[in-house]
């Protein structure tokens, strides 16, 4: 299941946020500042244990005072329209979609739920529509039965996008 939703991705029940983070995992501003005020400084002190992440790549943690169970932080390329640009926003969703099926078969679930933000789109300055169409098609390529995604959007521009290119 894929869907389309116009909300604050921080107050979503979810078993799994995905989190648009920088390569040091440590904060920042957009999505990340949002996630981090809400999660709590728990969940900073866990994120200084990772070593930073490379672009493309995502790590899980625990989702402290967040709704959801689990984070996942991925890190989206700055935008600057090289050729590794889409590969590395593609592989942040699709990293992102093997850890939330390893957490699943981990824990002996049924079934995730999963919500990503428009990675990227915000302060790395990608492309709005390309960058949803490499996220739907990441996310389709992934093809596992049992999670649930959703496709989170902050802006009208966003959802319009997501729900043109899912119709
Ligand atoms: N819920 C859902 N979506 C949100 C929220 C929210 N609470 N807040 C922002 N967005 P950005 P990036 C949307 O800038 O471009 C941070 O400093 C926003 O409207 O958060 O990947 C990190 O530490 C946009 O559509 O992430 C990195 O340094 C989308 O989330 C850098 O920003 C992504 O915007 C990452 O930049």
């Amino acid at each position: 299941m894929i869907k389309v939703i116009k909300e604050d991705i921080t107050n979503l029940d979810v078993d799994i946020v995905v989190n648009a983070a920088n390569k040091s995992l440590l904060g920042g501003g957009g999505v990340d500042g949002a996630i981090h005020r809400k999660a709590g400084r728990e969940l900073l002190e866990e994120c200084r244990t990772l070593g930073g992440c490379e672009t493309g790549k995502a790590k899980m943690t625990n989702g402290y005072n967040m709704p959801c169970k689990k984070i996942i932080h991925t890190v989206g390329p700055i935008y600057s329209n090289k050729e590794s640009d889409p590969v590395n926003l593609y592989n942040c969703y699709f990293n992102s979609m093997r850890l939330a099926w390893d957490y699943l078969n981990d824990n002996h679930l049924d079934k995730v739920s999963i919500a990503f933000p428009c990675i990227s789109t915000g302060i790395y300055g990608y492309p709005k529509k390309e960058a949803a169409k490499i996220a739907i098609k990441a996310v389709k390529d992934s093809n596992y039965d049992n999670i649930d995604v959703y496709f989170v959007c902050f802006g009208d521009e966003d959802y319009q996008i997501y729900l043109d290119l899912l119709q």
